[in-house]
């Protein structure tokens, strides 16, 4: 009997060292649970009728937020790593088995070891999966519309009206352009002729002078970001099955779709080198845990055998 106790001991122990996710046993550590903005509720100007507007930001209507949380961030490969070994969250597996090089634009175990990276390639599913495990949830977009614009200011990007440059945020320059095209992917034209330094996604919060009014970065640019809303066009005229993106990305070539009021729509299960997020959280809510900023280093845990 003791031998076989200690035999289930032993297999219990080796599980755990061998990284095997143990559902429900690693709960979130503080930087994952902090690491948030306050934003103080009030009401706004929705949506966009100016001459670079999509008839999808029509027409502009009055939206009133309550107070609420925001990642400062988004959520980093190192994040997501942690919920994956805590058996919360799925590896990102896209195009894993698909023809092309998509998978190389995914920062999941990348070579470049990407931690401090947005995670890209997640579905809507394993983005929310996250964010419940972290004790928080997708914003909604008028949440996220209302972050980015600066509250009631009605900014055009998060740093206020002034055009996107290399020094706002990781969207498509030169360096971009030249990238996809030395990958044999599309070229396309880049939203401006200088290099940002990003060819791909850069690690979050490289760009400060692109900070919100708030002190959120990368609301424009990196990835587009995951909201809790279904889309459905303002006059209410017509509703599809699939979620809101806002944000713009790091492969954006057009300054239109890095305005705050822009928005992108997909299916749940999309999952492409362009998509990652942010969580946000009700304000007053229980944060559990100081607002800690994540770790700097660049290793993950030495037991994480499932990580990036
Ligand atoms: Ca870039």
């Amino acid at each position: 009997m003791i031998s076989r106790v200690f035999l289930g001991l032993a297999l219990a122990a080796m599980l755990a060292m061998d990284g095997t996710p143990q559902p429900g046993s690693t709960k979130p550590p503080a930087w994952i649970l902090g690491n948030m903005v306050e934003i103080s509720g009030g009401t706004f100007a929705m949506g966009s009728e100016s001459p670079e507007a999509n008839d999808s930001e029509k027409p502009v209507h009055s939206v009133t937020v309550k107070s609420f949380r925001l990642d400062r961030t988004e959520v980093t490969v190192q994040a997501y790593a942690e919920c994956v070994r805590a058996g919360a969250c799925r590896e990102p597996d896209a195009y894993r088995n698909q023809p092309g090089n998509y998978h190389a634009f995914c920062n999941w175990k990348h070579p470049e070891k990407r931690l401090l990276h947005p995670i890209n390639c997640v579905n809507f599913q394993q983005a929310s999966a996250f964010c419940s495990w972290a004790h928080k949830r997708l914003p909604t977009e008028e949440e996220w519309e209302y972050a980015a614009r600066g509250g009631s200011e009605g900014r055009t990007y998060p740093w206020g009206n002034e055009k996107p440059d290399q020094s706002r945020l990781n969207a498509c320059g030169k360096e971009c352009s030249d990238n996809l095209a030395a990958k044999r992917f599309l070229r396309w034209e880049p939203l401006y002729q200088t290099s940002d330094g990003w060819p791909e996604t850069s690690p979050v919060g490289s760009f400060p002078a692109g900070a919100s009014k708030h002190g959120v970065l990368d609301l424009a640019g990196n990835v587009w970001e995951w909201t809790a809303s279904e889309f459905a066009r303002y006059d209410g005229s017509h509703a599809e099955k699939k979620y809101v993106l806002r944000g713009g990305s790091w492969g954006g070539g057009d300054a239109r779709t890095e305005r705050t009021t822009n928005r992108f729509r997909l299916v749940p299960d999309s999952n492409a080198q362009f998509l990652g997020f942010r969580c946000a959280q009700d304000s007053g809510s229980d944060q559990g845990g100081a607002n800690q900023s994540p770790p700097t280093g660049t290793q993950p845990s030495e037991n994480a055998t499932t990580g990036p």
